[in-house]
This record gives structure tokens, sequence and C-alpha cells, in this order.
């Protein structure tokens, strides 16, 4: 397990072993089979690469209405409950920091990428956001708080999380692409992004 520091984004390399991965994906899999994963259209009506669901309180919603939170999956039952690991590993990491109310789910397939974003769809962006990367390596782009400028990238690998606070909290970031057939953690491939917010 290092510690890397890149602007003020914070990156645990190796914070889940081979074993704890294993047993989150376990989870993970009890937790779809009850809130599916959706592929979300954006307010244009673009459909986005990644697939998507969530645990939790709430879970981050994109369609033709916008982007939003909303406290059930889009079939109308309650998101599940957030794993106990992911709960520790926010206490271990974020100890000042509220308790998370959302988990959200993204799964990338090869092709699938995300553009440059800022999360800002939370009540209080004084709270941190921390990521889970499982499966597949991604390339993640690290920028600015405001569109363009320089960026930074690293490759995250399957078991490392990401801490966004302070200014890398309003930063823009996405991922480029992935590594297609990088870990052996998931039997069909593909990447599975966790990413834990405060939502009020
Ligand atoms: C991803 N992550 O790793 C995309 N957002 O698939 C994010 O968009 C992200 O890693 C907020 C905080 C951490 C993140
Ligand atoms: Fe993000």
């Amino acid at each position: 397990m290092t510690v890397l520091h890149i602007r003020d984004f914070e990156i645990h390399s190796g914070y889940f072993a081979p074993d704890a991965q294993q047993k989150l994906v376990a989870e993970l899999r009890g937790i779809l089979g009850k809130a599916p994963l959706l592929q979300p259209v954006t307010p244009r009506g673009t459909p986005m690469s990644v697939r998507m669901s969530a645990a939790g309180t709430y879970g981050w919603i994109s369609d033709r209405k916008g982007y939003r939170y909303e406290p059930q999956h889009p079939f109308g039952t309650p998101w599940p409950q957030i794993p106990g690991v992911l709960l520790a590993m926010w206490q271990n990491l974020v100890p000042d920091a509220r308790a998370p109310e959302c988990c959200l789910i993204n799964w990338y397939h090869s092709e699938a990428k995300m553009g440059m974003h800022q999360d800002k769809d939370e009540a209080d962006l004084s709270q941190p956001v921390v990521s889970v990367s499982l499966g597949d390596e991604a390339l993640f782009r690290m920028g600015n708080t405001t569109r363009g400028g320089k960026t930074e990238s690293v490759w995250l690998r399957s078991g490392d999380v990401v801490v966004m606070a302070k200014a890398a909290r309003h930063a823009y970031h996405g991922i480029d692409r992935i590594r297609p057939n990088s870990s052996t953690l998931l039997p069909k491939g593909g990447r599975i992004n966790l990413t834990l917010r405060v939502v009020t």
C-alpha cells in the first residue's frame, strides 16, 4: 500500500488486497441483483457508455429530466445498503467527514469512458468523495477547478482508492480509457468504480 499525492488527489494504491477485492465483488453481486445496472442518458438524451446503479440512502440518476439524487432505483425499489467494508474504508480514510449517503456503482465495458466532469450535485461540497477501482485498469485524468488547462493522468488499478477532498473535490476529472483484460477479478472483464459521497 502506497499513497500518491497528485495535486490534491490522494491515491491509495493497493488499498484493497486481492482477497478483499473478491469479497467486495461478491457483495456487489448481491446489490446489483436487487438494483440492476442501467445505462443512463444525459439530459440531452445521449446514452452514457457506463452502466450505473447505487447503494445507500440516495443514488445518482441521469435522464432527460436532468442529473439528481433519488432515494429509489428507477424500478421503484429502495437502494440496497452500502457494504460495511466500504463504510470502514471511509471511516479510515476520511474520519472527519459525515457518513456517506451514496455509493455510486459505475461499470465500464472495455470501450467505456467518462468525459471530464466535476462532481457538484451534492449539497455540501466541503465533504470528500472517495472512489474504489475494481477490475481492469483505467486511465484517470485529473484537471483543474475550471475546464481546460494542464492535466495529469494516472493508471488506476484494481484495489486502488482515490480520495478527492479540498481543491480536488472541485477539480475536473475523467476516465480516458480502460485497459481491457488487465485484471482477472471480474469474470466478464471490465471495470467497476465505486464512489462514496455525502449527498445532503
Ligand atoms: C472513475 N471517477 O474512476 C470515475 N468522481 O471511474 C470519478 O468520476 C470520481 O474517482 C469523484 C471522485 C472520485 C472519482
Ligand atoms: Fe467524478
